[in-house]
């Protein structure tokens, strides 16, 4: 395994001026001829003409017409070149049936569709395939497919060819080729200079009806993002194709994303509210890479997430101003904490810019993509708002058409706003989640908030220096009424003070409003003061968190034979019935921290966590809330029923949420007879699949899984839920049991993705399930992922992130883990993908 290093960064020798493709279409035999014009590159001294290139029949190749014999090399080819500008031509011959790895140029249900992020483009021709290295392309599509669609705009098309023309310089891994019988919903906007785009969602014959949503998300992000940040679209065309293989969600090649089928197809009938809200983010992302990640991109892939992080941030704020910040600030730092905290302490932790890799494709990491986001939510607190709106300004001004780093990225905030950003930038290059004491103390009207920093290590970095920390931080009365509104603390030493003079009583701090720095704070208030936050609290989201924060005190208290705290029951029923609380909040403050967010905790603390002990408190607790607010739910499935047609905005998903909640509680309680009613006149996917977990997660539910089978037997994005469901809301004794079972379902094809992640996805998300004691979650995991690994070795390499907590548990389940990570090391070929993986894994 080699290992890519930052610090050996070297300009590539040429420059690429443009680049013709074309591509003569068949399923086992695809020829693709390429002519690249070639300079010598004034910034190199190299003149080492190396192109990638992987899986490639070479049939002839040609320098300024002569033909030349390259030597072919592990990865690619090198061949002698002139020292002036030249012209490269070939012809590669390859294989887009057999390949099953999703990468390169690939066939889904008989249409062809490409993948080249981050090195796909290899798979397809010899090429320099790296990001810094931006051409033109010009395309020319040969094929007897009815839709023929490439990046750019049409040039030119006649009877089983196509020709397309894209003239905004890119890096090859934005290329894109789809090739298929594809039918499009076509739409139409105008930008804000005038100018009119087509738009198009290409998808299969079938689903023009599921298309209607993801257009007019798509034309809001258009909107937003000129209102926003000013940016305008570039090309005159946008398209959109839905693939149903597809290892990721989508990806934003240039006027061609391509999409996972199961975010970007939507009805009221197949899909959840969930799922119509990621839909729009997604589609929102996408977009927003114009801008950041095409129009700028990234120099070399350790950079990854300036593009990534910056794109998240963006896709985040937007679904805040379209669905509320409040609710959308929860559920990102939900996502946070239960995904990238845990990769943070764990042995997979690394920075938001790595400096090391083996696999590029094992850095798409929520530490890349959600952390990522989180620096820039920090910066922005250090800079403020117009200082973030100069910045960006500025960037996009200095940086269009390159290929650029985090330091491009912080040397214009530091030039719009004087600020030094130093100590800032360890946030991009240090891994780790900071824990964050509080201390206290009232004296004479003043009161002092003292902060202690500390960052364990994590692999390759035993140093951890102290971080410039913004705190949001308010103060309340002792009859909860603000005495100090939200101030940004920053805290850039180890320990730092801060006092607030003029007091006349003691207040109780809220801190990290607005989660404003993605930190662990640690502080030992008591319940009654968890409880005064969760009802005054003027921040929503510290509101929420005091709940959590009782809730799972309970929880582990609960694991060592406690009781319900009545302060929770109660401050959770004055939430449920606080009409002038938005339905969405109350469904988030009613749920609880998640079991791997406790075990998560207790390991922090030094105690070995029992997944066990932890499913049955958390079975105790959803019991003990259920038995508490016995009066409420009913109330709660009047008030909140959404009569009238389906609409998935906000405030009618909002109801259901909280709908939904109510159901789940009360059937720990009637023993399913409510959900059974509610599944039978359910009028949309998330009253369905709501009513179906409800009956599931209380061992009922038999009858109506199979009527579920048979009403969706025909959809496959549905049948994904149907596969998830069952393992997800399997008791933690039935779960692995339960993968198994579906994955030898006749309808359980492995090979697709999105499959694949429903069952075993969920089998490694049920924290009880996978981690059973008799190691059998461990084993069934690693079987599958030895049979995937040679097919597809980047959702093998995914999915081994199962494992990443293993040395949280006991012995007994250590060594069984262990073991499983071994056999998987010792399976014979492993992917350079998997391979990494395990073996960071294992250390
Ligand atoms: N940029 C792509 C992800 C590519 C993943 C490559 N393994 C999608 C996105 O972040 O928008
Ligand atoms: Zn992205």
């Amino acid at each position: 395994q080699e290992t890519i290093y930052l610090s050996d960064y070297t300009p590539f020798g040429f420059i690429v001026e443009d680049v013709h493709l074309t591509f003569k279409l068949a399923p086992t035999t695809t020829r693709v001829i390429s002519r690249i014009r070639f300079a010598p590159n004034p910034d190199s001294s190299s003149r080492d003409f190396f192109l990638h290139g992987e899986g490639l029949n070479l049939h002839w190749a040609k320098v300024d017409g002569a033909d030349v014999a390259p030597d072919l090399v592990k990865g690619g080819l090198r061949c002698d070149v002139p020292d002036t500008a030249f012209t490269w031509e070939c012809e590669v011959e390859i294989d887009p049936q057999g390949n099953t790895a999703l990468e390169g140029l690939y066939m889904s249900n008989g249409m062809y569709c490409t993948q080249c992020e981050a090195e796909g483009f290899r798979n397809i021709t010899f090429y320099p395939d790296r990001p810094d290295v931006m051409s033109v392309f010009t395309v020319r599509i040969e094929g007897d497919n009815p839709a023929l669609l490439s990046n750019g705009n049409p040039a030119d098309s006649g009877e089983g060819w196509a020709e397309w023309h894209d003239p905004w310089p890119k890096p090859a891994y934005l290329f894109a080729l789809v090739a298929g019988d594809l039918r499009n919903y076509p739409g139409s906007f105008k930008t804000m200079s005038g100018r009119d785009v087509e738009l198009n969602l290409w998808v299969r014959p079938g689903d023009e009806g599921k298309c209607a949503f993801g257009m007019e998300a798509l034309k809001k992000s258009m909107i937003w993002d000129e209102e926003v940040y000013g940016r305008e679209y570039d090309l005159d065309i946008f398209n959109i194709v839905a693939v149903d293989d597809f290892n990721m969600g989508a990806m934003e090649n240039k006027g061609l994303n391509i999409f996972n089928s199961a975010v970007v197809l939507a009805s009221p009938e197949t899909s959840t509210d969930a799922n119509f809200e990621r839909i729009e983010a997604i589609i929102a992302h996408e977009y927003f890479h114009n801008w950041t990640g095409n129009r700028i991109t990234c120099r070399d892939w350790f950079q990854l997430c300036l593009k990534e992080g910056l794109t998240v941030f963006r896709d985040q704020q937007f679904t805040g101003d379209m669905r509320g910040h409040a609710v959308k600030r929860i559920n990102d730092v939900v996502t946070l904490r239960s995904r990238q905290f845990r990769e943070d302490s764990g042995p997979l932790a690394h920075p938001p810019r790595p400096d090391q890799f083996v696999e590029i494709n094992n850095f798409y990491t929520v530490t890349v993509y959600e952390k990522g986001a989180e620096v820039i939510n920090i910066l922005k607190h250090l800079v403020g708002d117009d200082g973030y709106k100069k910045a960006l300004d500025l960037y996009f001004d200095r940086h269009d058409g390159d290929a650029a780093t985090i330091e491009d990225w912080l040397q214009v905030f530091e030039d719009a706003t004087g600020r030094d950003l130093t100590q800032f930038k360890r946030w991009y290059t240090d891994a780790g989640t900071p824990h964050v004491k509080v201390a206290d103390s009232f004296d004479n009207g003043i009161y002092t908030l003292t902060f202690t920093q500390e960052t364990a290590p994590t692999p390759g970095q035993d140093d951890k220096p102290a971080r410039v920390i913004p705190i949001a931080v308010g103060l309340l009365d002792p009859n909860g009424n603000e005495v100090l509104p939200t101030q940004i603390l920053e805290m850039a030493e180890t320990t730092q003070s801060f006092s607030f003079e003029g007091l006349s009583a003691k207040p109780v701090p809220s801190i990290l409003r607005g989660f404003s720095a993605p930190v662990v704070l640690e502080r030992e208030t008591s319940a009654e003061e968890q409880a005064f936050l969760l009802a005054h609290d003027t921040d929503p989201f510290n509101k929420w968190e005091a709940g959590q924060a009782l809730a799972k005190d309970c929880l582990i208290a609960m694991t060592q034979g406690g009781t319900p705290d009545q302060g929770l029951l109660d401050g959770m029923t004055t939430v449920a019935r606080d009409h002038s609380l938005d339905p969405a909040f109350r469904a988030l403050a009613l749920g609880l921290p998640a079991q791997d967010d406790i075990a998560a905790t207790l390991a922090a603390r030094g105690i070995t966590p029992d997944p066990d002990k932890i499913w049955r408190a958390h079975q105790a607790l959803k019991q003990a809330i259920a038995q508490h607010l016995q009066d409420v739910w009913p109330r709660l499935l009047a008030e909140m029923a959404t009569p009238g047609p389906y609409s998935p905005d906000a405030e009618h998903a909002g109801k259901r949420a909280l709908h939904g909640v109510a159901l789940a509680y009360l059937s720990q309680i009637d023993g399913g007879t409510a959900a059974k009613a509610a599944y039978t006149t359910a009028g949309n996917m998330t009253e369905q699949l709501s009513a179906l977990a409800c009956l599931l997660s209380v061992e009922k539910g038999t009858d109506e899984l199979a009527t579920f089978r048979e009403q969706w037997q025909h959809d496959r994005l549905v049948m994904d839920k149907w596969f998830g469901l069952q393992v997800g809301y399997a008791s933690p004794e039935n779960c692995v049991a339960t993968a198994k079972r579906l994955s030898e379902d006749a309808d359980f094809n492995w090979k697709n993705p999105n499959r694949f992640r429903a069952v075993f996805g969920a089998m490694m998300m049920h924290h009880a399930g996978f981690h059973q004691a008799d190691g059998s979650g461990y084993n069934l995991l690693a079987d599958w992922l030895i049979k995937l690994d040679p097919v597809n070795g980047q959702i093998s390499a995914r999915m081994s992130t199962g494992y990443e907590t293993w040395k949280r548990y006991d012995a007994d389940r250590q060594a069984k883990a262990r073991a499983a990570l071994k056999r998987i090391n010792g399976a014979p070929d492993l992917s350079r993908n998997l391979g990494e993986m395990v073996t960071r894994i294992l250390k």
